[in-house]
């Protein structure tokens, strides 16, 4: 009778086996025969049922249906688990034959790319590239300057103040001066960098662009050492015929102060569009160093001189790539900074 009932056990549980076909079902059946409440188990409690002597052979019969049961079992699992290897195998296949993505490269910005040549120029005349805060103090952008308190770009029309004292810098000068008090001399600097003014953006404005400023001091210097720079500055950036031209100007810190024109490079000086008939094209302003800025950066009037310039770097990028709007330039699209 026990040795039917465990047979029908054994045989049901290895057709449902056979027939089932994932790992959750095979689980349940797991579970239905062999698990605490299991079909099995059953029979293993009413053992106490058995005749004492035919206890040991309903239990080795028992024991020998759960080996034959756990080892299909066993044989089942492996068989899932080496299907869903192989599933998983195909599903992550890598297809090394599918095109690659294409890498994209982007480019230096124009202003960058025009910084470059103008430090190259002035670095080959010896000069020094310095950098400087763009959160000024007050007396560093203006006062050092000589910049008086009533003067228009001091108005906060014209300037970002962070506080009274603070604020945005309106030109890299102020990196100058603070080269100039650290006392050191000869100076020969070149200071680039962003600057802040509350303009309104338009085709030639920005409220934020860069300057290239230069600084000489030394011993002897004079306007002679500014014209014979600039005019070698102006033939490397825009070729060996360029001419210069200086018209008087006036910059609170400089005296005498002037302003720069180079001979237009499209029509050599004839007159054209580009340069709206003039033949001639602004690109800087100059003087030398007033000598009340000297003495407030401590350096002794009598005994030095020195020169400075300011360019707009802007304004050198859209005239050195022939650029009729400052805005493109802002824009980063990487279309249009490719192509400089
Ligand atoms: C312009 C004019 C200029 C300077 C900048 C300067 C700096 C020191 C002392 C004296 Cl520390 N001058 N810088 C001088 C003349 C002109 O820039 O139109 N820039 C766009």
């Amino acid at each position: 009778m026990m040795k039917e009932k465990l047979q029908a056990i054994k045989d049901n549980a290895m057709k449902k086996m056979e027939e089932c076909l994932n790992p959750e079902a095979l689980n349940e059946i797991r579970v239905a025969v062999l698990g605490k409440k299991g079909e099995l188990t059953e029979v293993l409690k009413s053992m106490k049922d058995v005749a004492p002597e035919d206890r040991p052979k309903v239990g080795a019969m028992v024991n020998e249906a759960r080996a034959a049961i756990e080892a299909f079992l066993e044989e089942k699992q492996e068989q899932f688990r080496k299907r869903l290897r192989e599933e998983k195998m195909k599903a992550e296949t890598i297809d090394v034959t599918l095109p690659a993505k294409r890498q994209t490269t982007g480019h230096r910005h124009p202003n960058t790319v025009a910084l470059e040549e103008v430090e190259r120029i002035f670095v080959g005349m010896g000069y020094e590239v310095v950098e400087g805060p763009e959160v000024e103090k007050d007396y560093y952008n203006f006062e050092a300057l000589n910049i008086p308190a009533n003067h228009p770009a001091k108005d906060e029309q014209d300037t970002f103040y962070i506080n009274g004292d603070i604020l945005l810098r309106t030109q890299t000068s102020p990196v100058q001066v603070r080269v100039m008090e650290k006392g050191k001399l000869p100076i020969r600097v070149l200071a680039p960098g962003r600057v802040y003014r509350s303009d309104e953006v338009d085709a030639t404005h920005s409220p934020n662009f860069h300057q290239v400023e230069g600084l000489v001091i030394d011993k002897n210097i004079t306007f002679a050492d500014l014209k014979g720079t600039l005019a070698e500055f102006a033939k490397e950036l825009f070729g060996e015929e360029t001419k210069v031209k200086f018209r008087p100007h006036h910059f609170p810190f400089t005296e005498p102060s002037a302003e720069m024109d180079v001979t237009c490079f499209k029509c050599k000086g004839k007159g054209c569009r580009f340069c709206k008939g003039s033949g001639w094209i602004e690109i800087l302003g100059c003087g030398m160093v007033h000598p009340r800025v000297l003495k407030m950066s401590g350096i002794d009037p009598e005994e030095y001189s020195g020169f400075a310039f300011g360019v707009g770097l802007e304004r050198i990028t859209l005239l050195k790539y022939e650029i009729d709007d400052m805005r493109l330039l802002y824009e980063n699209d990487v279309r249009f900074i490719k192509q400089f």
